[in-house]
């Protein structure tokens, strides 16, 4: 259901960019699982280049129960703008979900003013998709934007209006990471590797996919997924309290 959206984005990054593999640890990039009522595969692709340090994408296809797209793109450490994190779900083709955000890294004035006022137009052009749903797993506040997409809907939205919001969103963000300015100071950058970090150990203890994880998988890979894949920035906080 999604995968003309790990296509169109795939084509995005290739044309646009000068990829490099990123290293995905052993026995991440993928797993099928037969526990469910059919057969779940999880795929995984990272990469990165000059602008951008961490480019992640993960596909779950365990057929009619569940189709997922997941992403995020962290840009380097000399830039700080938002983090592009997109989260598509369909559980049995009725229930759909879709996430997708300019994730800010600070929520002062001036940084809202600078890369999240743009977002505006946009999220005013998607009415069907923006529908300020409440959030029960995150704080809305917090490495989410006021312009986000997310929306409950129907695969009929899906199919006709999302790939068009999803180029939008892409294509402005090509467009402000064209136009940032690398910071210089050490001190600076030091504050954008913090802030990434502390949205890599917020996403691990928050994340509704671990318990969909454990599932299919098992709890012992779904951590390491976690914490040794998607946000590998953080640090697991049970395992160390218990040593
Ligand atoms: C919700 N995301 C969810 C849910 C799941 C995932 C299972 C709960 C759906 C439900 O309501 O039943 C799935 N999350 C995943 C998967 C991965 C993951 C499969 O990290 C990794 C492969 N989530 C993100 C990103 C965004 C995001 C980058 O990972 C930003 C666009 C948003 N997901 C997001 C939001 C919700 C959600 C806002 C609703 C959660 C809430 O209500 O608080």
């Amino acid at each position: 259901m999604y995968k003309p959206f790990v296509k169109h984005l795939e084509n995005e990054l290739f044309n646009r960019f000068n990829l490099q593999n990123r290293a995905i640890p052993a026995g991440l990039e993928l797993k099928v699982s037969d526990r469910g009522r059919n057969p779940a595969t999880i795929q995984s692709w990272c990469y990165q280049c000059p602008q951008l340090r961490k480019i992640r994408y993960t596909y779950i296809d365990a057929g009619e129960s569940a189709q997922i797209f997941n992403s995020v793109i962290y840009p380097n450490h000399h830039y700080d703008l938002p983090l592009l994190g997109v989260d598509f779900l369909s559980f049995g083709k009725i229930k759909n979900l879709v996430v997708l955000d300019f994730q800010p890294l600070f929520q002062d004035d001036a940084y809202q003013r600078k890369y999240i006022e743009p977002l505006k137009f946009l999220h005013a052009k998607y009415p069907d998709l923006a529908q300020n749903l409440e959030m029960k797993f995150y704080d809305a506040n917090q490495y989410f934007s006021k312009y986000l997409l997310f929306a409950k809907t129907d695969a009929e939205t899906v199919a006709t209006r999302l790939l068009a919001a999803f180029n939008d969103y892409l294509n402005l963000y090509w467009q402000m990471l064209d136009e940032a300015e690398p910071l210089q100071d050490p001190e600076d950058i030091a504050r954008i590797v913090k802030a990434q970090k502390d949205y890599d150990q917020y996403s691990a203890e928050r994340d509704p996919a671990s318990g969909l994880f454990s599932s299919y998988f098992g709890h012992e890979w779904a951590e390491r997924f976690l914490y040794g894949f998607l946000f590998e920035d953080a640090v697991p906080l049970a395992a160390t309290a218990k040593k």
